[in-house]
């Protein structure tokens, strides 16, 4: 995937090191093999009303909007619920991944489980995989759609090298959505493989799932 790699900002061509200090990066939009760089959250918001290949980005922005507003509430009920719905559906994808027979890490199983599901199987989860090494390795998170403010209440603080995305996912440094992020798009799914070519290995510390 790096090889073939191109970074933009404002339109133009940057080169790799140049692109990945920028404080917000997109993955997959216009394609896979495009990264987008901006200045700001904000800019890559403004970015995303305009163009129709953003896909859920607008619904992120609003998502965040409300959900940032949380943190300086007690929410360990809100980290039990968080903590309850990972583990079911670690375990359905458990099941799932003996059913057929497929390794957990496999893209396979993540297809099995998702878009590729037989019609008469209920979706386990509307998905995000993330990954402890790269190429799918490692102990996996996977997350629905939602907000996640610290990926630390499921042991996978600064862990994330590689995901699987069905829908769109944006990690951030920071629990509760500070510091530097990275959008990843993926219709229908896209494997990342390696989050390290954009210096994001073991970084991710919060995400939002749509
Ligand atoms: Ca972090």
């Amino acid at each position: 995937m790096s090889d073939r790699m191109s970074f933009v900002c404002n339109n133009r061509s940057i080169d790799r090191d140049t692109a990945v200090s920028y404080p917000v990066l997109v993955v997959g939009s216009p394609d896979q093999n495009t990264t987008l760089a901006f200045e700001s959250e904000d800019e890559c918001f403004n970015w995303a009303e305009g163009v129709e290949h953003a896909g859920k980005i607008p619904l992120i922005r609003k998502i965040l909007l409300e959900a940032r507003t949380r943190e300086a509430l007690d929410n360990s009920l809100v980290e039990a619920r968080q903590r309850s719905v990972v583990e079911r559906i670690s375990g359905d994808l458990n099941q799932l991944a003996k059913r057929l027979d497929l390794p957990m890490g496999s893209e396979e199983l993540f297809r099995r489980a998702t878009y590729e599901r037989d019609v008469l199987e209920p979706s386990i989860f509307d998905p995000v995989n993330l990954y402890e090494h790269e190429n799918y390795g490692g102990r996996i998170l996977p997350l629905p759609g939602g907000a996640w403010p610290f990926l630390g209440w499921f042991g996978f603080n600064d862990i994330t090298t590689s995901a699987i995305i069905s829908g769109e996912c944006v990690l951030y440094e920071n629990p509760w959505w500070g510091g530097r992020s990275l959008f990843l798009i993926g219709h229908p799914a896209l494997g990342y493989s390696n989050l390290g070519i954009w210096n994001w290995n073991d970084i991710a510390s919060s995400a939002v799932v749509a």
